[in-house]
């Protein structure tokens, strides 16, 4: 009988600007691949040639005013190649993909920080993923002030110049979406490096332990 792949799971990391996302990619991925299964570790916006293209204009700070509408757009036209490009053939051979962002970023920042209703997203979340949603998030939760202080010495991008209000708005979102979705973890990511590594892995390996092979 031919053997069928198991399709693969997929990770996201989330959280506001400077808590520590990339910073613990490569731990999410190396203890995923300690478990036995084959990582692909992307981010968004980005992930593809194209998708990369759609960042820099996303990131950029531009002479002119990015329209909210754009934002919106542009952050499913990075996510729909992506997800033909990256993540749906990674997923179908049996790989697990961990990503940096995912929809749960559109929902905080276009929808907490710029204002757009939870039913505009959630049009555009169907048109462009069908039901493909993370199987697992791991929300690392920091105060914006702490976060900001972490990255206050590095040129600020588009997003990171905006206020502190945009930002509290943004967290309040990622934690009202902690709230109802069972697949999300909140890691205390306030903590020094060591602490928020141990938490992770404690939460990351309790999860993985339904998947041992
Ligand atoms: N965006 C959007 O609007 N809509 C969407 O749908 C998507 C994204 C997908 C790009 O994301 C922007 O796109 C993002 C939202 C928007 N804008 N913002 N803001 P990004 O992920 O590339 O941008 P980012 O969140 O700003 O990345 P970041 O600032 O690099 O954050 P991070 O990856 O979470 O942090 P880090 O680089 O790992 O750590 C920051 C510093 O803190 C660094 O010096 C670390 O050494 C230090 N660090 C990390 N952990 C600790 C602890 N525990 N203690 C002390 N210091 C620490």
């Amino acid at each position: 009988m031919p053997e069928t792949t198991i399709p693969g799971r997929f990770i996201t990391l989330e959280g506001t600007e400077g808590v520590g996302k990339s910073t613990n990619l490569q731990l999410v991925a190396e203890l995923v691949r300690a478990a036995g299964h084959e990582v692909v570790v992307s981010r968004e916006p980005g992930g593809t040639e194209l998708g990369e293209a759609i960042r820099e204009l996303l990131l950029g700070v531009h002479t002119e005013a990015m329209s909210d509408m754009t934002e919106l757009l542009l952050a499913f036209a990075a996510r729909a190649q992506h997800l033909e490009r990256v993540i749906r053939p990674a997923l179908d051979r049996g790989c697990w993909v961990v990503c940096d962002r995912f929809t749960d970023a559109t929902y905080a920042y276009q929808g907490g920080g710029r204002g757009f209703d939870r039913a505009t997203i959630a049009t555009l979340e169907s048109l462009v993923q069908g039901e493909l949603r993370p199987d697992l998030t791991l929300y690392l939760d920091v105060p914006v002030e702490v976060a900001a202080a972490r990255i206050a010495d590095r040129a600020h991008d588009r997003f990171e110049q905006e206020s502190l209000p945009f930002f509290e708005a943004v967290r309040s979102a990622y934690l009202e979406i902690a709230a109802r979705e069972e697949r999300f973890v909140i890691i205390d990511a306030a903590e020094d490096l060591a602490t928020v590594q141990l938490e992770l892995t404690a939460k990351l390996q309790e999860y993985l332990t339904g998947f041992e092979r």
